[in-house]
């Protein structure tokens, strides 16, 4: 059997390995039923060393020019593949690409010539984003935790105009950790075709602004410096919202912590209001 990618390159394995144990644990939290959810990880660090080869195999056309992220190589989420299974064998439940020198198109690299995403264009157009900006985020994560969904189904949580930040601010004042491990909040996106490019468009512009946002009535989408970041911010803001529905399930309102109880942890822990790399 041909030795694997992953055999030749320990740095990749490894950090294919983190996007394995995160695939395991959204599993079990029950966020990734059958194929749902994404993972698009940017490891042109682990490539640096290694010439770009001359690929004897078909170009994919990418739906948009994404000329920042020319050259460079991605671990994405196989289309219909599980998340259960990939935590078990990334490799053949997801692929390497590369995208062209141009921009324009992409090539399967290794190992098996597993079909990327149908959310590719959401993951790319939000990795050009963040080459362009020059930040060192790495991965993006889609995903379906479970209670943040559910609240995207409550009108006065998605109307960010008559009720502004109202279900960021929920959130920070369920629990202190929400505040300091989520601190720029969630994003709201208005329900969108999954895989389409107005999702894709919509996303990009609450990313430039937000680590985490909420797609409407489907899951959320999330980038971080690694798969590790990106999964435990989700994780903070849906404890959060599980709270919330869990006080709700008493059959009363939580009140949250006051605005001054949470502009006391802002100040005493520093936080970014912005996103600082
Ligand atoms: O790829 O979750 O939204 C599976 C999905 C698409
Ligand atoms: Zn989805």
């Amino acid at each position: 059997m041909a030795l694997s990618i992953l055999d030749k390159n320990e740095d990749l394995r490894r950090a294919i390995m983190d996007v394995a144990e995160v695939a395991g644990y959204i599993w079990e939290k029950g966020w990734g039923e059958r194929n749902g959810g994404n993972i698009t990880l940017n490891v042109t660090d682990y490539f640096s060393s290694v010439a770009p080869q001359s690929l004897d195999i078909p170009s994919i056309d990418l739906p948009v020019a994404l000329p920042y992220i020319a050259g460079m190589y991605f671990y994405v989420k196989g289309t219909q593949k599980r998340m259960r299974d990939l935590a078990r064998w990334p490799m053949a439940n997801g692929c390497i690409i590369r995208v062209s020198e141009d921009g324009l198109s992409f090539q399967m690299v290794a190992d098996e010539p597993i079909a990327p995403t149908s959310e590719l264009p959401s993951h790319l157009m939000v990795q050009n984003y963040l080459v362009q900006s020059g930040s060192k985020y790495k991965a993006t994560l889609h995903t379906h935790p479970i209670e943040l969904v559910a609240l995207s189904h409550i009108p006065e949580f998605l109307d960010d105009t008559k009720y502004p930040n109202h279900l960021t601010t929920t959130l920070w004042s369920m629990i202190p950790e929400t505040l300091a491990f989520a601190p720029l909040g969630l994003g709201i996106v208005p329900y969108q075709v999954p895989g389409s490019l107005e999702l894709a468009q919509a996303t990009l512009e609450k990313i430039e602004k937000y680590d985490v946002t909420l797609w409407e009535k489907h899951g959320v989408f999330a980038v971080g410096t690694d798969i590790m970041d990106a999964f435990d911010q989700v994780d903070v803001l849906n404890k959060a919202a599980r709270i919330y529905l869990d006080a709700c399930a008493t059959g009363q309102r939580p009140t949250g912590m006051s605005l001054r109880q949470m502009k006391e942890v802002q100040s005493v822990f520093s936080l970014p209001t912005k996103r600082i790399i």
